[in-house]
């Protein structure tokens, strides 16, 4: 299974690793020596990139609005100056199969043009403007769901029943990206762990993420770091390496086409161990 994603063609027959890299100002911070400046510190994502390719990353994410719970909004000018600059780095320097992580009609057309290969929108093209502009643009898109907004998502979650909830909110989107001219084959979906949701309502989307799969779609998700391995482990964000790898095999098995996360070197040697065992 092929999706063409503006010059190339990602090959979905095996799970592929989309490496995340933040663009938020506080993202390179080191300690106390926060940012650097905004040459520095695209060198630094650069570097990051870089890494996470040789690494065995399919994708990258570029993402320029932290959508954390509780993030403060960022203005799609504010996103541009941080997003754009390391599409068109990554594109040009690395040939990089990039993803840009948006939700801004503004910055999925600019990155676009400068050679993003997909837009993953944690909002399925909600904002005004949004579905136009992604269609306009002839590039696959994911499709997120999520409860609410970033500021307020987690303050009390609530579902008669999450799976249901899910499916119809993205068959919905769906529905709403074939109207605008977007094609089937260019869709993906995402259940938006943690968006939303408690660590239960996470778990019970994880496994029966088969069901979500069975939508048609290829799966992109999302588990990283997330805040459902404080409540489950008590980790704090750098000690959840290995609950995230876990994850990562989990939503694999459980049918993922593309795992998004920080950690890529540590999730490939998962996967490579994964297939060989698949293949024995
Ligand atoms: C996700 C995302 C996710 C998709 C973020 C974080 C928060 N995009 N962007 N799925 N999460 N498609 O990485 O913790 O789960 S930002």
């Amino acid at each position: 299974m092929q999706l063409h994603a503006g010059a190339h063609r990602l090959d979905l027959s095996r799970p592929l690793i989309m490496g995340i890299l933040n663009t938020t100002p506080d993202s390179f911070s080191d300690g106390g020596a926060c940012y650097q400046g905004e040459h520095l510190s695209l060198d630094m994502a650069l570097t990051r990139a870089r890494q996470m390719l040789a690494d065995g990353a399919g994708i990258i994410d570029v993402g320029g609005e932290s959508t954390r719970p509780g993030a403060a909004p960022v203005s799609a000018q504010q996103e541009l100056d941080r997003v754009i600059p390391v599409v068109e780095r990554l594109v040009r320097e690395l040939n990089a199969i990039v993803s840009v992580d948006t939700s801004s009609p503004e910055v999925m057309k600019e990155a676009a043009s400068a050679g993003a290969a997909l837009i993953n929108d944690v909002r399925a093209l909600r904002r005004d403007g949004a579905l136009a502009a992604a269609s306009a643009t002839g590039l696959p898109v994911c499709l997120m769901h999520m409860q609410g907004e970033p500021q307020t998502m987690q303050l009390q979650p609530e579902y008669d029943d999450p799976l249901t909830a899910v499916r119809e909110f993205l068959q919905e989107r769906v529905s709403a990206c074939i109207a605008a001219g977007i094609e089937r084959t260019k869709l993906l979906l995402d259940p938006g762990f943690g968006f939303g949701k408690t660590m239960q309502h996470n778990l019970i989307l994880l496994r029966r993420l088969p069901e979500i799969a069975a939508l048609g779609y290829p799966l992109l998700i999302g588990l990283s770091r997330k805040s459902m391995l404080k409540t489950l482990l008590g980790r704090e964000v750098n000690e959840r390496l290995p609950g995230s790898l876990a994850l990562a095999l989990l939503a694999v098995q459980q049918g993922a086409a593309i795992i998004r996360v920080h950690d890529v070197a540590a999730t490939a040697d998962v996967l490579a161990v994964l297939a060989a065992a698949n293949n024995a």
